[in-house]
């Protein structure tokens, strides 16, 4: 069933999300949100955005007098302005819960490769290596006496904390507030974790507060044997400090699935041998990835047959359909 109902998609989206829009709603895409590309049609007539990677400002959120709702394609979503949002009664919504299991995967597997090094490991075999020079070196990583903490224990952090658990490690954590009957240890400052612990995973969202929160001081307080795993946002790094600290020897390696100004990653990392670098991974699988997909339409079919959203951000938790 197409409903009369306009949503706008900046830029790329999901294939399956796409799709199913199409089944359900009039789409109109756009380029880009520059002023020049919302045409007074759209400004009419859009009354839901689905989104993946523009950024949803409050003057676009503003010039649109009949948007209801955003769902973004993503469970962080700094990229829209939720705050304003809220103050225009405009629903966003976001795909939590979907994507926790596969991140925390991802962030085991990068911890698992930053340690012992597989992806270099590999490559010595199919460079022939192993065949003509021997057995890949012995990796001065390792997991085991490891003690881990976790900046953000949010849904992704605690699946995190679970499988490191199981790894047989202790787990502590930094929070912006301790959480009632946690199994793990808090501290109340970054640094204090980062000086309690060796290897530091970074899940925080970007958010004004979290901006550049791992600094050189945390890093230092890491100490020579720390690791530093991002799986959150680049934001949340001081990505010169990170690079100082790896070349120095201020930490000992860094696993990296996000970075400061995505796609673009800075050569002096590229040429580091104790980093891990993935493409911005985490979710990446087809089957995560179309569960996410339909939890965004899924938001705006249930915004506009029944007037809630499935999967509210917090900002906008009061937000009301339109009469
Ligand atoms: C995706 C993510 O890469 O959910 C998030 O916050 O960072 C990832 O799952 C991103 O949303 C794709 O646009």
């Amino acid at each position: 069933m197409t409903r009369d109902i306009t949503i706008l998609v900046p830029g790329k989206l999901h294939e399956r999300a796409l799709a199913r829009l199409h089944e359900n709603f009039r789409v109109v895409q756009v380029a880009s949100v520059e002023p020049s590309a919302i045409t007074a049609e759209i400004v009419e007539q859009t009354r839901g955005i689905a989104t993946s990677f523009f950024a949803i400002d409050a003057g676009l959120i503003d010039r649109l007098p009949e948007l209801e709702i955003i769902a973004n394609f993503g469970v962080g979503y700094d990229k829209v302005d939720a705050k304003h949002a809220a103050m225009r009664h405009v629903m966003v919504t976001n795909t939590p819960d979907v994507l926790t299991e596969e991140v925390a995967d991802t962030a085991l597997g990068l911890l698992i490769n930053t340690m012992r090094e597989f992806p270099r490991a590999e490559a010595w075999l199919r460079d022939r290596h192993w065949e003509k020079e021997g057995p890949y070196r012995l990796t001065p990583g390792t997991l085991r006496g490891r003690k881990v903490g976790i900046f953000g224990m949010g849904r992704i952090g605690q699946a995190i904390a679970r499988r490191i658990e199981a790894f047989g490690l202790p787990v502590s954590y930094h929070n912006r507030r301790a959480i009632e009957a946690s199994p793990y240890t808090y501290y109340d400052t970054l640094e204090g974790l980062a000086e309690a612990v060796d290897t530091l995973i970074n899940v925080a969202p970007s958010t004004p507060e979290t901006e550049k929160a791992i600094d050189a001081s945390v890093l230092k307080a890491l100490g020579p044997s720390g690791v530093f795993i991002n799986i959150g946002r680049g934001t949340t790094v001081d990505e010169a400090a990170l690079i100082e600290a790896l070349e120095q020897g201020t930490i000992q390696a860094a696993g990296l699935d996000v970075f400061e100004k995505e796609p673009h990653v800075p050569a002096r990392l590229l040429a580091l041998p104790n980093a891990v670098l993935l493409p911005h991974v985490g979710s990446a699988s087809v089957w995560t990835r179309n569960a996410m997909a339909d939890l965004v339409v899924n938001n705006l079919i249930s915004w506009f047959d029944e007037g809630r959203a499935l999967t509210p951000v917090a900002e906008t938790r009061g937000v009301q359909a339109r009469a």
